[in-house]
């Protein structure tokens, strides 16, 4: 017998599923969250048959189940935890760990590519294309790498798992996968995910308009709450605002922060580590512990929102020759423009700054962190100008 127990995201439940393609009825399958795992672990070691063989997949255990699972291993040699997550690559130190998060091609790894490579290696699964595509999927999926490659069909993987029980959606792809030659949706799929699709872009829209930031430490936070969509909300929300180092999406009800960055040089599973979470370097989680409440629910609470910059200016436009200008919640006017071949400069109310920027994007960082301003709206703009123009000519 086999016991599988795995994470109930995507990635999770895509090793379940080739669990029991592999093992069929040989095995008892168990998706937990984060923090459900310990509980199921200590339960396996205490409850389970002997001769069972178990696999951890895409979570990791506390340092006293990593004792105990390693006690059962002196002792069965039954137990093998294969990880993606950088936060668990310390598991590496046991006979049972494997943890890769980077292949040897260089190419970001996913719990179940991982499990799938285990498992067509030890020759408990044969490999074929239907299998393979929908491993790439889920892989693609995880890593985020769909969104660079265009592969929608891996974001709508993930809709699908959402939009169905988990115990539909292993049916389903059991089924698919044990039939076709190719993995694919049928037409009702289609038409449901293309709906999904759309509701997703209006929740996001209405989450860039809650959105506040606020300082954490070194770092500068986008605050939002949101119960659905965190990979998607923290990817939109940190393109729109590339100013913020981070997005944290605070899950009330579940009492769990998701901490997302667009960054390579910004680490959210160190940031997700201080509240005693982990994860990997662009995408971790943690629990909304007392501190991490204070931090990021009562210290921002009074915030505003971020304001969002102008959309369909004609002439107000970033990079602009004339400057582009920006205005703050204290009803500050900011130009900011290139002064020379090197230098961007800015007018705070008509008084240039002593900084200097070496491109526009640099100057519009330091208005967005510093002063919380935006692009203003063409008929500011233009009235701004009018009024310099009259006032030029009552001087002449
Ligand atoms: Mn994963």
């Amino acid at each position: 017998m086999y016991k599988l127990l795995s994470h109930n995201d995507l990635d999770g439940v895509g090793c379940g599923i080739l669990a029991k393609l592999a093992f069929g009825k040989q095995v008892k399958v168990r998706y937990n969250s984060v923090a459900s795992l310990n509980r199921e672990i200590e339960f396996f070691l205490e409850n389970d048959h002997p001769e069972t063989f178990l696999f951890i997949t895409d979570l990791s255990p506390n340092k006293e189940n990593e004792k105990r699972l390693q006690d059962f291993y002196v002792t069965k040699e039954k137990v093998q935890l294969i990880d993606h997550h950088k936060t668990a690559t310390h598991l590496n130190d046991y006979k049972w760990g494997y943890v890769l998060v980077e292949d040897d091609e260089g190419k970001l790894t996913s719990a179940t590519s991982l499990f799938y490579q285990y498992l067509v290696a030890h020759k408990v699964l044969e490999a074929k294309d239907a299998i393979t595509e929908f491993v790439e999927l889920v892989r693609q999926y995880d890593t985020w790498e769909w969104e660079k490659n265009e592969n929608h069909q891996a974001h709508s993987l993930n809709s699908l798992f959402y939009l169905v029980s988990i115990e539909d959606f292993e049916e389903k792809m059991i089924d698919r996968l044990l039939t076709s030659e190719h993995f694919d949706f049928d037409e009702f799929e289609k038409k449901m995910l293309n709906m999904e699709e759309d509701k997703i872009d209006r929740y996001i829209r209405r989450k860039k308009r809650e959105i506040v930031q606020s300082e954490t430490g070194e770092y500068m936070a986008g605050i939002v709450y949101a119960e659905s969509y965190h990979s998607e909300l923290g990817n939109e929300l940190g393109k729109e605002y590339p100013h913020l180092d981070f997005i944290a999406i605070l899950n009330m009800g579940g009492k769990r922060i998701s901490l997302r960055t667009i960054h390579d040089h910004i680490d959210v599973s160190e940031i997700a580590g201080f509240f005693g979470g982990g994860g990997h370097q662009k995408a971790s989680g943690c629990s909304l512990t007392e501190e991490a409440y204070k931090q990021f629910v009562l210290d921002t609470f009074h915030l505003e929102p971020i304001q969002e910059d102008a959309k369909r200016n004609r002439y107000n436009l970033k990079h602009s020759l004339f400057g582009s200008m920006y205005k703050n919640r204290k009803e500050d006017v900011f130009l900011l423009y290139q002064s020379n071949d090197r230098n961007w400069m800015i007018e705070k109310n008509k008084t240039v700054m002593e900084q200097a920027f070496t491109s526009f994007e640099e100057g519009e960082q330091f208005l967005k962190r510093y002063d919380e301003a935006w692009l203003v709206k063409d008929d500011h703009f233009v009235e701004y100008l009018m009024n310099e123009v009259k006032k030029a000519s009552y001087q002449d």
